[in-house]
């Protein structure tokens, strides 16, 4: 298969420094500014058999690179890769599943204790000297207890999410496209089915045209006034503006968010709300996963070029091989 010295892997934007570090030691690689086909010359069109990215990569830019085998994506989401179009093309994309799971599902756990007791908010009643001043922070009005979860996308996160409610003796229950075989929990073949049956939505469900907007002001009003909704899926598949008007005027009770529609940038609306939580997309971001899913990206592109296979394909190029 020849040496990986020989094989060109361009970086386009920021990547987590362990990759980049372990792409450049094993690879010959090249850094660009963005994904961009105006930044492809000609040799790097000529040479580069490789993407290792953690940004978008579209038709565009898979095209400006006849030469290309694999793109490596950082992350197990990978709705910023036109993957369906490099499957058509016969180009290889893997993204980093299994080794950030746990670490989501702890996040999204946090994130739905916070939003119900409001411990942030407590935090920052001490920290500002409230406490002294004004006495106990009040009462939440929410607590876990006999709440009834629904998630929304019970794949590889959403059953580590599920197990942990179970230790919290929440009842469970999920919408998926299809049934998951070998679980306990109450299916639901439609959102706004699952919606209507919880007061506990949990979405940990794919970016993507298919799940566009799925959590609309009809899946709010199902939630119910005791409602709260959790996302550490993908900011895309909330209406944005009917989630503020619902958690503005009582549709749903509170949000916890780790995902936006147009991350960094958080709606000023959502920010003014006291009633959301909000964290800025920390599901995998230990330096433990992050170092797991760097070093995925990079065991992906070592055992296409090395031993012809890739570790973990995903679906829309599953049946890409090496030729
Ligand atoms: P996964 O194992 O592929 O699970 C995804 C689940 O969503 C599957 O059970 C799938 O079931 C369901 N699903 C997909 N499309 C659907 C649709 N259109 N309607 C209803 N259900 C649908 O993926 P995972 O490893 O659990 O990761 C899930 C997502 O979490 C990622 O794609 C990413 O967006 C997000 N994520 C966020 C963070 C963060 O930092 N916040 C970190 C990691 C991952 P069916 O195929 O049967 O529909
Ligand atoms: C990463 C994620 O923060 O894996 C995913 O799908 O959303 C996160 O783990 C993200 O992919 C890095 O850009």
């Amino acid at each position: 298969m020849g040496s990986l010295k020989d094989v060109t892997i361009v970086i386009p934007a920021r990547l987590h420094e362990h990759a980049v570090g372990r792409t450049e030691a094993s690879f010959r690689a090249i850094r660009i500014e963005r994904a961009d086909p105006a930044l492809v010359t000609p040799e790097m069109a000529r040479d580069v058999r490789g993407i290792a990215a953690m940004t978008r990569i579209d038709a565009a830019f898979i095209d400006a690179l006849p030469n290309l085998e694999i793109i490596g994506s950082f992350g197990v989401g990978y709705d910023q890769v036109d993957a369906a179009y490099a499957g058509k093309k016969g180009v290889m994309v893997t993204n980093t599943p299994d080794v950030l799971t746990e670490e989501v599902a702890d996040t999204a756990l946090g994130l739905l204790i916070n939003t119900l007791r409001e411990l942030p908010r407590a935090e920052a009643w001490l920290r500002e000297g409230r406490w002294v001043k004004e006495g106990p922070y009040p009462l939440t009005r929410s607590t876990l207890r006999g709440r009834h979860a629904g998630i929304f996308g019970l794949g590889r996160i959403g059953l580590a999410i599920a197990r942990r409610l179970e230790a919290l003796g929440m009842t469970i229950s999920y919408h998926n496209r299809r049934a998951v075989p070998d679980v306990t929990y109450a299916y639901y073949p439609t959102l706004v089915g699952l919606a209507e049956a919880v007061d506990t939505l949990i979405s940990v469900a794919p970016g993507g045209t298919a799940t566009e907007k799925a959590v609309n002001a009809e899946i709010l009003k199902a939630l119910g006034p005791d409602g709260v909704f959790v996302n550490v899926g993908r900011g895309s598949t909330v209406d944005e503006p009917a989630l503020i008007k619902a958690l503005a005027d009582g549709t749903i009770r509170a949000a916890g968010l780790d995902v936006f529609a147009d991350e960094p940038r958080v709606p000023q609306a959502l920010i003014d709300l006291p009633n959301a939580c909000l964290l800025p997309h920390v599901g995998s971001a230990s330096v433990h996963t992050r170092q797991a899913m760097a070093d995925l990206v990079v065991d992906n592109l070592a055992a296409w070029f090395g031993e012809g296979r890739a570790l973990t394909p995903v679906v829309e190029t599953a049946h890409v091989g090496r030729s």
